[in-house]
């Protein structure tokens, strides 16, 4: 089998020193994928730095600027297995620039505490990571 696909993403938060809101991310598409919640990224191009590639899909996917902190690094050789063809890598951020809005395969957008993280529908490959920031976020 080929090498999964790099995928990154962004644990959003309010502050990165003291996070205690993460921004949740529900999808539109594609019709599998509708309706459940992530972390909000995308494929990295080939060529591409991750971290370019995160900076580009969190201006696309949100029209935001972001500071990035730390990655939070992964089971699987430092990232996180979320599907049988893609590996995640993800960094902690907060926003600059703009305000997070839904604009191309989201359909809505949460800040989630820490109490109601599992709240919502998270993406398979994501749950796992969810349960482990649960411990990172502040009690508000
Ligand atoms: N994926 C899973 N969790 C995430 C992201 C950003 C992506 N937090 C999965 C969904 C798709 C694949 O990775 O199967 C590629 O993502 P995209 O390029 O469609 O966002
Ligand atoms: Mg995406």
């Amino acid at each position: 089998m080929t090498a999964r696909r790099l995928v990154v993403a962004a644990a959003i938060v309010d502050d990165l020193d003291r996070p205690a809101r993460l921004l949740a991310a529900r999808r539109s598409r594609p019709a599998h994928l509708a309706g459940r919640w992530e972390f909000p990224g995308g494929k990295v191009d080939p060529g591409e730095a991750p971290v370019e590639a995160l900076h580009r899909e969190l201006r696309e996917e949100l029209g935001v600027r972001v500071e990035l902190g730390d990655e939070l690094p992964g089971p699987d050789d430092g990232g996180w297995i979320i599907t049988d063809r893609h590996v995640l890598r993800l960094w902690f951020a907060t926003v600059t620039e703009g305000v997070p809005e839904p604009l191309v395969e989201h359909d809505d957008l949460r800040w989630l505490g820490r109490d109601g993280l599992l709240d919502v529908d998270w993406l398979d490959g994501d749950v796992r990571i969810v349960e482990e920031l649960q411990d990172v976020l502040e009690p508000l």
